[in-house]
């Protein structure tokens, strides 16, 4: 008996994925489909699939070509499959010519002509309109924000902003935006959303603006400096039946998602402490560095460690107590937050001017989860027990600098895939502008005194 294996994502199943498992078959008398799992996708950089990996299996299983599913979640699998299944022939799409030629040191591989003119990139943007994204502010975040919009399926950069004409017209050209704009108004009215990525200070009243126009809004931290903005901006939001989202780019890497679950699973016990630190050395004339009003270390980096407290014990802390060293000029160079909870606590440790080890560290009552520098970007962590001799390490799969999972978050609101948007709450990103204004204020009155 011939078997065949082949693998795939099978998202919005079509007749090009149909003639691919017809001609898989024909190679043989046994045919076994590797459907992949959202977090292998995710890991290979597939990040906007549509079907969940039930209803994807489900269209293979109702072609009845094949004779057994199985999933695929890991790198590396397919060879493990081959020796474990007896396969003799591994078939694929022609798109992969070479890719997968390894794979003929454990069996035959064949290349199918892939059907042309169809794909389920094709069907999402056919099915759900491309969204017309502009970019606001075109500084230091823009150019990477457009190159990760390029792995996101349904996504379109059309237009710039920046009041300033100069720099944003040769941003404009420089990178390829059809539109430029030194009017806000005008701007918006050419996109469906916009990508908030202009000074601090600005965040707020360039989003309300958006938002009042109907346009779908991702913005950079933080959104508002107080709890009261950042609730009417997101009920403006839902009047307006439009996405809003804080892009704390932390929040949806696939990463930070295992290791938040993988925490409250129970393998560590029930969870008492959960300590975040990020720190940068900024260079002494940059903006973090130089503006007391709406730079400094808090600003820069609370809302990444913030992130897994409020995930993990919650956003009821019970009493909240924030320090800052300062520098001359009034900056915090370094901000520690500390939240007490019923029972729990949670340290949010922030640098510009000093230096730390960025590492998050949970603590529970069976053993602890570590993840080191820069666990913001979750690549790896380790469970750790009282036997220094166990310990559990996860490598989850990281692509380009993180945005593509946010933007690709961010587009899957829209469409209406992502319902919820659990990945950062409503709730959260309100508990966050609530500690923001508390830490505003602190400076404030400490620089009037
Ligand atoms: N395919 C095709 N013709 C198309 C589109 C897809 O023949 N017009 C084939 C692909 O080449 C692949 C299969 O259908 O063999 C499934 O395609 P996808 O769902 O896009 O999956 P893919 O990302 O190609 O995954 O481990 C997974 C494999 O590497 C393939």
């Amino acid at each position: 008996m011939k078997k065949v294996i082949t693998y795939g994502t099978f998202d919005l199943f079509h007749k090009g994925h149909l003639s691919l498992l017809q001609r898989a078959k024909a190679l043989g008398d046994y045919l076994i489909v590797g459907v992949t799992t959202d977090h292998f996708d995710e890991a290979r950089g597939k990040v906007n699939v549509v079907n969940s990996v039930i209803e994807r299996i489900e269209s293979v299983k109702n072609t009845g070509l094949a004779d057994e599913i199985i999933v695929e979640d890991h790198e590396g699998q397919k060879i493990e499959d081959i020796k474990k299944y007896g396969i003799d022939i591994f078939t694929v799409g022609s798109d992969w010519v070479g890719t997968f030629d390894y794979l003929n040191a454990f069996c035959k591989v064949v290349y199918l002509e892939r059907t042309p003119d169809i794909s389920s990139t094709m069907l999402r943007e056919s099915r759900f309109q491309i969204v017309r994204m502009g970019i606001v502010g075109t500084g230091r975040i823009a150019p990477r924000f457009l190159s990760e919009s390029k792995y996101v399926s349904g996504v379109s950069i059309v237009a710039a902003y920046n009041p300033e004409k100069e720099s944003g017209q040769s941003f404009s050209k420089q990178y390829g935006i059809p539109i430029y704009d030194a009017e806000y108004e005008k701007f918006l009215d050419g996109v469906d959303g916009v990508y908030i990525a202009s000074p601090n200070e600005t965040h707020c009243e360039y989003a309300k603006m958006a938002l009042e126009k109907g346009k779908h809004v991702l913005c950079e931290k933080p959104i508002a400096f107080s709890r009261k903005e950042t609730v009417e901006l997101y009920s403006l939001a839902r009047e307006k039946q439009v996405v809003l989202y804080e892009a704390i780019k932390t929040a949806y890497c696939p990463g930070f998602q295992q290791l938040m679950n993988v925490a409250q699973s129970g393998k560590i016990g029930r969870i008492c402490d959960v300590e975040a630190c990020f720190s940068r050395l900024a260079d002494p004339d940059s903006r973090e560095r130089t503006d007391a009003n709406y730079g400094g270390a808090f600003l820069e980096f609370a809302a990444y460690n913030l992130l897994p407290i409020f995930k993990l014990l919650g956003t009821d802390y019970k009493e909240v107590r924030i320090d800052s060293i300062y520098g001359e000029n009034g900056i915090d160079l370094y901000t520690k937050v500390q939240l007490i909870y019923e029972n729990g606590m949670g340290t949010a440790k922030c640098g510009v001017g000093v230096k730390s080890e960025g590492q998050l560290v949970i603590a529970g009552t069976q053993g602890y989860i570590l993840a080191e520098s820069p666990w913001w970007l979750t690549r790896k962590f380790q469970i750790r027990y009282e036997d220094p001799n166990v310990v559990d390490s996860y490598e989850p799969r990281f692509q380009g600098d993180g945005l593509r999972y946010e933007i690709s978050g961010f587009i899957s609101k829209i469409n209406g895939v992502d319902h919820i948007g659990y990945k950062l709450t409503e709730k959260e990103a309100e508990a966050m502008a609530e500690i923001t204004e508390l830490f505003m204020e602190k400076r404030r009155s400490r620089k009037n005194a």
